[in-house]
Protein backbone atom coordinates (compact mmCIF):
# COMPACT_ATOMS: atom_id res chain seq x y z
CA UNK A 1 0.00 0.00 0.00
CA UNK A 2 1.66 3.61 -0.84
CA UNK A 3 0.99 5.80 2.07
CA UNK A 4 -0.78 8.67 -0.28
CA UNK A 5 -3.84 6.27 -0.58
CA UNK A 6 -4.14 5.27 3.16
CA UNK A 7 -7.60 6.84 4.21
CA UNK A 8 -7.86 8.72 7.67
CA UNK A 9 -9.69 5.33 8.83
CA UNK A 10 -7.34 2.66 7.86
CA UNK A 11 -4.98 5.65 9.55
CA UNK A 12 -6.70 5.21 12.55
CA UNK A 13 -7.18 1.59 12.68
CA UNK A 14 -3.42 0.72 12.44
CA UNK A 15 -2.39 3.73 15.51
CA UNK A 16 -4.87 1.50 17.57
CA UNK A 17 -3.57 -1.50 16.77
CA UNK A 18 0.02 -0.72 16.95
CA UNK A 19 -0.82 1.25 20.28
CA UNK A 20 -2.53 -1.89 21.59
CA UNK A 21 0.53 -4.45 20.19
CA UNK A 22 2.81 -2.14 22.84
CA UNK A 23 0.34 -2.20 25.68
CA UNK A 24 -0.02 -5.83 25.53
CA UNK A 25 4.00 -6.36 26.30
CA UNK A 26 3.73 -3.28 28.90
CA UNK A 27 1.14 -5.65 30.31
CA UNK A 28 3.31 -8.64 30.63
CA UNK A 29 5.85 -7.02 32.19
CA UNK A 30 3.22 -5.62 34.98
CA UNK A 31 2.21 -9.44 35.48
CA UNK A 32 5.58 -11.02 35.59
CA UNK A 33 6.55 -7.61 37.87
CA UNK A 34 3.65 -8.98 40.32
CA UNK A 35 4.14 -12.58 40.04
CA UNK A 36 7.85 -11.48 41.37
CA UNK A 37 6.86 -9.10 44.24
CA UNK A 38 4.42 -11.81 45.57
CA UNK A 39 6.80 -14.76 45.25
CA UNK A 40 9.62 -12.31 46.85
CA UNK A 41 7.39 -11.34 49.83
CA UNK A 42 5.40 -14.70 50.37
CA UNK A 43 8.82 -16.58 50.18
CA UNK A 44 10.59 -13.53 53.33
CA UNK A 45 7.41 -14.06 55.29
CA UNK A 46 7.54 -17.94 55.14
CA UNK A 47 11.56 -18.32 54.93
CA UNK A 48 12.65 -15.33 56.65
CA UNK A 49 14.37 -14.94 53.25
CA UNK A 50 13.97 -13.07 50.07
CA UNK A 51 15.81 -14.70 47.23
CA UNK A 52 15.55 -11.61 45.32
CA UNK A 53 17.52 -8.51 45.08
CA UNK A 54 16.86 -6.29 42.36
CA UNK A 55 14.25 -6.51 39.87
CA UNK A 56 14.60 -4.45 36.36
CA UNK A 57 12.34 -4.09 33.68
CA UNK A 58 11.73 -2.98 30.42
CA UNK A 59 9.55 -2.98 26.85
CA UNK A 60 11.74 -3.06 23.60
CA UNK A 61 11.61 0.40 21.82
CA UNK A 62 9.89 0.56 18.65
CA UNK A 63 13.30 1.25 17.30
CA UNK A 64 14.69 -1.53 18.70
CA UNK A 65 12.47 -3.46 17.35
CA UNK A 66 12.41 -2.07 13.88
CA UNK A 67 16.70 -2.66 13.93
CA UNK A 68 15.81 -6.42 15.76
CA UNK A 69 13.18 -6.71 12.77
CA UNK A 70 16.00 -5.93 9.82
CA UNK A 71 18.71 -7.93 11.13
CA UNK A 72 16.90 -10.99 11.32
CA UNK A 73 15.03 -10.20 8.30
CA UNK A 74 11.44 -10.88 9.77
CA UNK A 75 8.50 -9.62 7.70
CA UNK A 76 7.43 -6.46 9.01
CA UNK A 77 4.25 -6.74 10.37
CA UNK A 78 2.19 -7.09 13.40
CA UNK A 79 2.03 -11.18 13.86
CA UNK A 80 5.50 -12.53 12.76
CA UNK A 81 7.00 -9.29 15.38
CA UNK A 82 4.69 -10.87 17.94
CA UNK A 83 5.67 -14.62 16.80
CA UNK A 84 9.71 -14.26 16.38
CA UNK A 85 10.93 -11.23 18.55
CA UNK A 86 10.58 -12.77 22.48
CA UNK A 87 12.16 -10.14 24.06
CA UNK A 88 10.21 -7.20 23.43
CA UNK A 89 9.15 -7.36 27.28
CA UNK A 90 12.56 -8.41 29.36
CA UNK A 91 12.63 -8.51 32.83
CA UNK A 92 15.92 -9.07 34.68
CA UNK A 93 16.44 -10.66 38.68
CA UNK A 94 19.65 -10.37 40.31
CA UNK A 95 19.58 -12.44 43.01
CA UNK A 96 22.50 -13.42 45.67
CA UNK A 97 23.27 -16.75 45.13
CA UNK A 98 23.04 -18.75 42.18
CA UNK A 99 21.20 -21.39 44.09
CA UNK A 100 18.67 -18.18 44.30
CA UNK A 101 18.26 -17.90 40.57
CA UNK A 102 17.12 -21.34 39.88
CA UNK A 103 14.53 -21.45 42.63
CA UNK A 104 13.06 -18.56 41.70
CA UNK A 105 13.09 -19.94 38.14
CA UNK A 106 11.50 -22.64 39.18
CA UNK A 107 8.66 -21.00 41.12
CA UNK A 108 7.81 -18.53 38.35
CA UNK A 109 7.59 -21.51 35.60
CA UNK A 110 5.36 -23.82 37.46
CA UNK A 111 2.83 -21.11 37.57
CA UNK A 112 0.06 -22.28 36.01
CA UNK A 113 -0.52 -19.53 33.68
CA UNK A 114 2.72 -19.17 32.38
CA UNK A 115 3.90 -21.69 30.01
CA UNK A 116 7.83 -22.02 29.32
CA UNK A 117 9.37 -21.63 25.81
CA UNK A 118 12.61 -21.88 26.28
CA UNK A 119 15.57 -22.12 28.59
CA UNK A 120 19.51 -20.99 28.23
CA UNK A 121 21.16 -21.86 30.42
CA UNK A 122 24.91 -19.70 30.15
CA UNK A 123 25.39 -20.70 33.89
CA UNK A 124 25.97 -24.07 33.05
CA UNK A 125 27.26 -23.47 29.54
CA UNK A 126 29.13 -19.75 29.85
CA UNK A 127 29.00 -18.33 26.50
CA UNK A 128 32.90 -17.99 25.61
CA UNK A 129 33.29 -14.43 26.56
CA UNK A 130 32.53 -15.86 29.83
CA UNK A 131 28.81 -14.02 29.69
CA UNK A 132 26.81 -15.75 32.45
CA UNK A 133 23.07 -15.60 33.37
CA UNK A 134 20.11 -18.44 33.01
CA UNK A 135 17.49 -17.09 30.04
CA UNK A 136 13.98 -17.59 30.36
CA UNK A 137 11.67 -17.41 27.19
CA UNK A 138 7.96 -17.66 28.72
CA UNK A 139 4.79 -16.81 27.12
CA UNK A 140 1.75 -15.43 29.53
CA UNK A 141 -1.71 -15.05 28.74
CA UNK A 142 -3.22 -11.00 28.73
CA UNK A 143 -6.33 -10.52 28.60
CA UNK A 144 -7.97 -7.03 26.67
CA UNK A 145 -11.13 -6.15 26.54
CA UNK A 146 -11.94 -8.22 23.24
CA UNK A 147 -9.34 -10.67 22.82
CA UNK A 148 -6.49 -12.82 24.95
CA UNK A 149 -3.11 -12.01 23.67
CA UNK A 150 -0.45 -14.72 24.65
CA UNK A 151 2.59 -12.49 25.04
CA UNK A 152 6.04 -13.63 24.87
CA UNK A 153 8.45 -12.27 27.87
CA UNK A 154 12.25 -12.66 28.17
CA UNK A 155 13.31 -13.06 31.79
CA UNK A 156 17.19 -13.01 32.67
CA UNK A 157 18.33 -14.11 36.09
CA UNK A 158 21.85 -13.98 37.39
CA UNK A 159 23.83 -12.89 40.21
CA UNK A 160 24.93 -9.61 41.40
CA UNK A 161 28.04 -10.40 40.18
CA UNK A 162 27.13 -11.80 36.76
CA UNK A 163 25.26 -9.14 36.28
CA UNK A 164 28.06 -6.53 37.34
CA UNK A 165 30.45 -8.08 34.32
CA UNK A 166 27.45 -8.27 32.20
CA UNK A 167 26.75 -4.27 32.70
CA UNK A 168 30.46 -3.43 32.10
CA UNK A 169 31.24 -5.75 29.11
CA UNK A 170 27.87 -4.85 27.33
CA UNK A 171 29.07 -0.89 27.50
CA UNK A 172 32.73 -1.97 26.65
CA UNK A 173 30.82 -3.95 23.78
CA UNK A 174 28.94 -0.66 22.21
CA UNK A 175 32.04 1.57 22.79
CA UNK A 176 34.37 -0.14 20.46
CA UNK A 177 31.28 -1.21 18.36
CA UNK A 178 30.83 -5.10 18.91
CA UNK A 179 34.96 -5.35 18.11
CA UNK A 180 36.35 -5.50 21.48
CA UNK A 181 40.69 -5.50 21.69
CA UNK A 182 41.79 -8.50 22.50
CA UNK A 183 43.36 -7.76 25.45
CA UNK A 184 40.18 -6.36 26.84
CA UNK A 185 38.47 -9.40 25.79
CA UNK A 186 40.82 -11.33 27.71
CA UNK A 187 40.39 -9.18 30.76
CA UNK A 188 37.18 -9.95 30.85
CA UNK A 189 37.07 -13.49 30.46
CA UNK A 190 39.65 -13.30 33.92
CA UNK A 191 36.92 -11.02 35.61
CA UNK A 192 34.06 -13.43 34.63
CA UNK A 193 36.25 -16.21 36.03
CA UNK A 194 36.88 -14.16 39.32
CA UNK A 195 32.84 -13.37 39.67
CA UNK A 196 32.36 -16.95 39.28
CA UNK A 197 34.75 -17.10 42.40
CA UNK A 198 32.97 -14.39 44.14
CA UNK A 199 29.89 -16.29 43.80
CA UNK A 200 31.31 -19.24 45.06
CA UNK A 201 32.84 -17.68 48.14
CA UNK A 202 29.43 -15.95 49.04
CA UNK A 203 27.44 -19.04 48.84
CA UNK A 204 30.41 -21.12 51.48
CA UNK A 205 29.71 -18.21 53.91
CA UNK A 206 25.91 -18.01 53.44
CA UNK A 207 26.01 -21.71 53.86
CA UNK A 208 28.38 -21.38 56.96
CA UNK A 209 25.95 -18.53 58.83
CA UNK A 210 22.86 -20.20 58.44
CA UNK A 211 24.50 -23.82 59.79
CA UNK A 212 25.35 -21.51 62.73
CA UNK A 213 22.01 -19.32 62.94
CA UNK A 214 20.11 -22.81 63.16
CA UNK A 215 22.34 -24.67 65.85
CA UNK A 216 22.29 -21.76 67.66
CA UNK A 217 18.38 -21.48 67.19
CA UNK A 218 17.86 -25.40 68.50
CA UNK A 219 19.94 -24.86 71.09
CA UNK A 220 18.02 -22.05 72.55
CA UNK A 221 15.95 -23.58 75.76
CA UNK A 222 12.86 -21.65 75.05
CA UNK A 223 12.54 -22.99 71.83
CA UNK A 224 9.46 -24.48 71.26
CA UNK A 225 7.08 -23.95 68.04
CA UNK A 226 4.14 -21.85 70.21
CA UNK A 227 3.26 -18.48 68.04
CA UNK A 228 2.41 -16.12 70.53
CA UNK A 229 0.23 -13.42 69.55
CA UNK A 230 -0.08 -9.73 71.43
CA UNK A 231 -3.14 -10.00 73.91
CA UNK A 232 -4.81 -6.61 71.78
CA UNK A 233 -4.59 -9.09 68.33
CA UNK A 234 -6.63 -11.87 70.27
CA UNK A 235 -9.14 -9.59 71.56
CA UNK A 236 -10.18 -8.16 68.11
CA UNK A 237 -10.32 -11.77 66.62
CA UNK A 238 -12.52 -12.56 69.42
CA UNK A 239 -14.89 -9.70 69.07
CA UNK A 240 -15.24 -10.00 65.34
CA UNK A 241 -16.30 -13.16 65.60
CA UNK A 242 -18.53 -12.44 67.94
CA UNK A 243 -20.29 -9.65 65.62
CA UNK A 244 -19.93 -12.32 62.98
CA UNK A 245 -22.16 -14.95 64.45
P1 LIG B 1 20.39 -5.87 24.53
O1 LIG B 1 21.05 -4.61 24.04
O2 LIG B 1 20.81 -6.21 25.94
O3 LIG B 1 18.89 -5.88 24.39
P2 LIG B 1 18.00 -12.89 20.32
O4 LIG B 1 17.68 -12.03 21.55
O5 LIG B 1 17.10 -14.10 20.21
O6 LIG B 1 18.08 -12.07 19.08
P3 LIG B 1 20.24 -14.47 21.18
O7 LIG B 1 21.66 -13.99 21.20
O8 LIG B 1 19.96 -15.80 20.63
O9 LIG B 1 19.46 -13.34 20.44
O10 LIG B 1 19.62 -14.45 22.61
P4 LIG B 1 20.33 -14.63 23.99
O11 LIG B 1 21.64 -15.33 23.85
O12 LIG B 1 19.31 -15.22 24.89
O13 LIG B 1 20.66 -13.11 24.41
C1 LIG B 1 19.64 -12.20 24.64
C2 LIG B 1 20.08 -11.11 25.57
O14 LIG B 1 20.97 -11.60 26.58
C3 LIG B 1 20.87 -9.99 24.93
O15 LIG B 1 19.96 -9.09 24.35
C4 LIG B 1 21.62 -9.40 26.11
O16 LIG B 1 20.75 -8.61 26.91
C5 LIG B 1 21.97 -10.64 26.89
N1 LIG B 1 23.27 -11.18 26.45
C6 LIG B 1 23.48 -12.27 25.69
N2 LIG B 1 24.78 -12.46 25.49
C7 LIG B 1 25.43 -11.47 26.14
C8 LIG B 1 26.83 -11.14 26.32
O17 LIG B 1 27.73 -11.81 25.82
N3 LIG B 1 27.10 -10.04 27.06
C9 LIG B 1 26.14 -9.27 27.64
N4 LIG B 1 26.51 -8.21 28.35
N5 LIG B 1 24.82 -9.54 27.47
C10 LIG B 1 24.47 -10.64 26.74
P5 LIG B 1 20.36 -8.28 23.05
O18 LIG B 1 19.09 -7.97 22.33
O19 LIG B 1 21.43 -8.99 22.28
O20 LIG B 1 21.00 -6.98 23.60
Amino acid sequence: MDHTSINLEDAKHWKTELVRFMMAYKFAVKEVSTKLTILQEEFQYIHDYNPIEHIKSRVKSPESILKKVKKRKIPLNIPSIQENIFDIAGLRINCSFVEDIYRVADMLVQQKDITLIETKDYIKSPKPNGYKSLHLIIQIPIFMSDRVEHVYAEVQIRTIAMDFWASLEHKIYYKYNKAIPENLKNELRDAALTASELDKQMARINKEVSEIKEADYLQQPDHDNTVIFPQEFLSLMSESKLKSN
